[in-house]
């Protein structure tokens, strides 16, 4: 596609070598800033290697063993060794097992007894023991115990129940009932309906025309109304919309020359929106953007768990 189009290149080479730099030099800025929240960084870098390829250019080994050592004595997993648990933590531990094949090292009913431990008697998921809902962590405690095949540990009716408490009139989602519709939010509470196969409580032409009208002039998408675009809604929004099938109501090929724009061409790595410096997490959403656009030479990703799709299909049917 982008030749074809004449659009700039995707500069795979420079990207895989940024991550990797990021990812061994502990003493940079954005490590040291990514501390407490390193398996998540850890989830973002090693599933972009992947899409482009370049998994086996880290020791699987070294992650996975680190990876276990971020688990804490009530089964979930920290940012970081000694790191108090989390649910998004633990989903990211959990994607990264799963990008190694090492599932399976985990003793899954501890994991899955302090995910479902978690749910309220109204169906919500807060991240920890703090208390705080907000559907963004429906979607990780849907997604972690898909992933771990313990889904009949939790109440799926009554967390369905309460993700389509927060549907809006304009057919979008928020993180609470009665809050402003979000794309974050939005691809939460979609990725949890497609999992949980609830997806006919959704509009999909309402919901649909919301989110094709994130797309701005200059290609790129925005979170919601009047706001800036922002690579990273590359993944809510495209992702939400290929699960209700409507991604062919935005222009792919002017998103996709947006993605492109975002590239540090000389030192790698992708940004928020062009000419601003770059990070892990936008490299994450730019790539994965890319390949649910279908940009050649990307292995092509879920929507739902946020996975590359050969990773899904051998958690699931073992190939
Ligand atoms: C496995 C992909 C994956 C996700 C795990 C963490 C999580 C589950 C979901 C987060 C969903 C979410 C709320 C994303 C939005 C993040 C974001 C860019 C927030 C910025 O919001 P504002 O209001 O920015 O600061 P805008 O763009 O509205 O100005
Ligand atoms: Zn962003």
């Amino acid at each position: 596609m982008a030749s074809e189009l004449g659009m700039g290149e995707l500069e795979v080479e420079k990207h895989v070598n940024y991550i990797l730099s990021v990812e061994k030099n502990t003493d940079s800025f954005e490590s040291v800033v990514m501390e407490h929240l390193r398996i998540n960084g850890a989830y973002w870098g090693l599933t972009t290697l992947d899409l482009l390829e370049k998994i086996n250019s880290v020791d699987s080994k070294e992650v996975v063993s680190w990876v276990l050592k971020c688990q804490h004595e009530s089964g979930g997993f920290g940012g970081n060794i000694g790191h108090d648990p989390h649910l998004l933590y633990t989903l990211s531990a959990i994607q990264v097992l799963a990008l190694f094949d090492k599932i399976n090292e985990l003793d899954i009913d501890k994991v899955s007894n302090y995910i479902s431990g978690l749910q309220n008697e109204d169906g919500s998921f807060p991240g920890d023991m703090w208390g705080e809902v907000d559907t963004r962590f429906s979607y990780v405690a849907i997604c972690s115990l898909a992933l771990l095949r313990r889904l009949d540990k939790i109440n799926v009716e009554k967390a369905v129940k309460y993700i389509v408490s927060c549907k809006n009139l304009d057919g979008g989602f928020g993180c609470t009932p009665g809050a402003e519709s979000h794309a974050g939010q939005i691809f939460c509470c979609v990725g949890a309906l497609a999992i949980t196969g609830s997806l006919h409580h959704i509009d999909k032409d309402l919901l649909g025309w919301w989110l094709c009208e994130r797309q701005v002039k200059s290609g790129g998408l925005n979170g919601r109304p009047e706001k800036l675009a922002d690579v990273c809604y590359s993944w809510w929004v495209l992702s939400s919309l290929i699960m209700i099938d409507r991604v062919h109501w935005i222009d792919k090929a002017k998103l996709a020359k947006f993605i492109l724009d975002c590239q540090d061409k000389e030192k790698g790595g992708i940004s928020d929106r062009p000419d601003d410096a770059v990070d892990v997490f936008h490299t994450y959403f730019g790539v994965a953007g890319l390949s649910l656009l279908e940009y050649p030479g990307l292995k092509a990703i879920d929507p739902a768990y946020a996975l590359p799709v050969d990773v899904v299909n051998r958690v699931f049917f073992g190939r």
